[in-house]
């Protein structure tokens, strides 16, 4: 009885194994890139008063430029893998809610982009892009979405013509990409194997890149230290 258990269990155990081995090594047998970009310098926040649609807007907005988290990590860098085939077409989502580009950094693949107007007051999107055709647009507040194509790769400033402070931006990239959070980290799955060009990109503290070499089932971490300009 009890050699019986101890076998069962044993079994339960390499199947267990086998199982968590097959979902690391993802769907296309490619690897994950655990990227963390630090920033050793200060923070850059601007606030602005507000004295219009403050219902929505509130009476004070905060213009994050460089947001720095604990141990330095730099967060709303985009990180992508941009010679990488077979990323899965990911459409961007950006919302406007409280005056604010959410997320403030969107990252999307080559094509549409979801625009939210989720505070039932006017917003004109204007966006600021050499490759792809700039957009300015109204969004009245019955216009709950709107659709619009970024189909070139380019890193978009996108404004409010309604709201001078709102500032936000969509990196149109054409591999596996993602944002680091707060604490400066991204994890990038879906990788193919190999070597791989590896880039940071920041609305302050511009470009970096590197090469790694992605292995299959793995996660290849890296780092980045961004300078000021
Ligand atoms: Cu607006």
């Amino acid at each position: 009885m009890r050699k019986t258990l101890t076998t069962g269990a044993a079994i339960a155990l390499v199947s267990g194994a086998a199982m968590w081995l097959a979902a690391t090594a993802g769907a296309q047998g490619g690897g994950t890139i655990e990227a963390d970009v630090k920033y050793g310098g200060a923070p850059q926040v601007e606030k602005i008063k507000v004295n219009k649609d403050t219902e929505k807007c509130g009476t004070e907005a905060v213009i994050e430029k460089v947001v720095v988290g604990g141990n330095k990590g730099l967060a709303n860098a985009v990180v992508s893998v941009p010679g990488a085939k077979g990323a899965t077409a990911a459409k961007g989502v950006i919302d406007q809610h409280g005056c604010k580009f959410v997320p403030h950094v969107v990252v999307m693949q080559p094509g549409e982009l979801e625009v939210k107007n989720s505070d039932d007051i006017l917003h004109n999107l204007h966006t600021y892009s050499t490759a792809n055709p700039s957009i300015n647009k109204a969004q009245p507040k019955f216009k709950k979405t709107m659709t619009e194509k970024l189909e070139k790769p380019e890193f978009v400033k996108v404004t409010c013509d309604v709201h001078s402070w709102m500032l936000g931006w969509v990196a149109v990239v054409p591999g596996p990409a993602g944002v680091t959070n707060a604490d400066g980290v991204v994890k990038i799955e879906n990788v193919p194997a190999g070597k791989q060009k590896v880039e940071v990109w920041h609305e302050t503290l511009g470009k970096m890149e590197k090469e790694v070499d992605v292995k299959a089932g793995a996660v290849t971490k890296v780092s980045f230290e961004m300078k000021g300009k």
